[in-house]
């Protein structure tokens, strides 16, 4: 315990140093051009001993803005420690030269450590944080902890022996001809067994595509399939959910859960359509609401996986979206059903890593307290601001 008090101590002057840079974003054209095509070791390892202490510093300097019931937390300050300890392994790298091929072995070594050190952040995190200004904490905490894995991704796969050989056409996590609907397909599938398995019924799958710039030619992506993956295997869950519980009783049997894949200019956009009967309006920002989907989960069997409405797949599926400057929206009509769209940008030079940075305006936002609401309040009871989501 010691040991580890005076390795932060030692270490603070070095976050308030890297925390000052500002992370350095970069595009899916970027990932790809630097893996292509005699991708070199040394030029990625000296990116990464500054940019991965850049990333690390900006999201701890924010943790420490949390308050401090918040912060005495035990599950919030063992994921500190974890942060602090990478940080610190990292900046052995400090100076040590590119030339030296123990170096760049060792730093190999030590990002598979890493990523592994930070496998359970996500459900540690849940234990400890419920509090209505975390919503916008979270949100860059996680996008921060994707970006930071997509960077020890690329350089383990690109550099490590763990050479990917059922995917030798990949660029690291990357597919640079990624059939979408291919992915589609697949996600239905794995949600399918999942659905099979609670109400021995899933709906079948239809998928469209239109491709505006080439009718005739499946829809491609430069992409991380597994991110797309992440976000089509969430929204299907959703989706059978819905469907399978509104006509488990029905005789006409289940309505299909509908696919379209597009692409246009700008976007590339997969629309899942459902006809489980809708979510009214003022229900469709709890679905992204970490406190919301972590509320007491009604009696489960233990050991059982639930098939959708619990933890944290839609927020941080809208998170994987967003992270290359896409999106992820619900359009949803009480009484029929819910359309999902998950919004991709076309070109790969224009996915940018979309990157949380600590400053003077992050700041202001965990040093002012919400403002009140400056328009009516039509009820005369008190005001319920459970779920209010103004810091969406
Ligand atoms: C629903 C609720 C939902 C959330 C996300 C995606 C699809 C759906 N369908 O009824």
């Amino acid at each position: 315990m010691r040991i580890f008090a005076s390795l932060l101590k030692n270490a603070n002057p070095k976050i308030e140093y890297y925390s000052r840079f500002s992370p350095s974003p970069l595009s899916i054209k970027q990932f790809l051009d630097f893996g292509e095509d005699n991708a070199c070791e040394k030029t990625s390892y000296m990116f990464l001993r500054k940019e991965l202490p850049v990333r690390l510093a900006n999201t701890m300097r924010e943790v420490n803005l949390l308050p401090e019931n918040l912060l005495s937390q035990p599950s919030v300050k063992l994921v500190q420690k974890w942060y602090m300890q990478s940080f610190v392994d990292l900046l052995d790298y400090e100076n040590r030269k590119p030339e030296d091929t123990v170096a760049l072995n060792d730093f190999l070594e030590l990002l598979i450590e890493i990523r592994n050190r930070h496998n359970d952040v996500v459900p540690t995190m849940a234990q400890g944080v419920i509090d209505s200004n975390t919503q916008y904490f979270l949100d860059r905490f996680y996008t921060n902890r994707i970006s930071f894995r997509m960077l020890i991704n690329q350089h383990t796969l690109l550099f490590g022996n763990d050479t990917n050989p059922a995917h030798p056409k990949h660029i690291g996590s990357i597919d640079p001809t990624c059939n979408v609907a291919e992915v589609v397909r697949d996600a239905y599938d794995t949600a399918k067994m999942l659905c099979e398995k609670y109400y021995m019924a899933a709906p079948e799958l239809k998928i469209e595509e239109f491709n505006m710039k080439n009718p005739k030619k499946p829809i491609q992506a430069v992409y991380v399939p597994s991110h797309l993956f992440h976000m089509l295997f969430e929204l299907f869950k959703n989706s059978m959910r819905a469907t399978v519980e509104l006509h488990e009783n029905s005789s006409e049997g289940l309505p299909p859960v509908k696919a379209k894949v597009t692409l246009g200019k700008e976007d590339l956009s997969v629309k899942i359509s459902d006809r489980g009967g809708g979510v009214p309006l003022r229900k469709i920002d709890r679905l992204f609401n970490y406190m919301y989907s972590t509320a007491p989960t009604p009696s489960l069997e233990p050991g059982t996986v639930p098939l959708a409405g619990f933890g944290y797949g839609l927020p941080i599926s809208r998170l994987y979206a967003r992270y290359f400057q896409g999106d992820l929206k619900l359009y949803s009509m009480e009484g029929v059903g819910t359309d999902a769209v998950i919004y991709l940008k076309a070109l790969s030079s224009e996915s940018f890593e979309r990157l949380p940075v600590f400053n003077k305006s992050a700041l202001r936002h965990y040093k002012t307290s919400p403002e009140a609401d400056d328009w009516s309040n039509p009820s005369k009871e008190p005001r319920d601001d459970t779920f209010d989501s103004t810091h969406n």
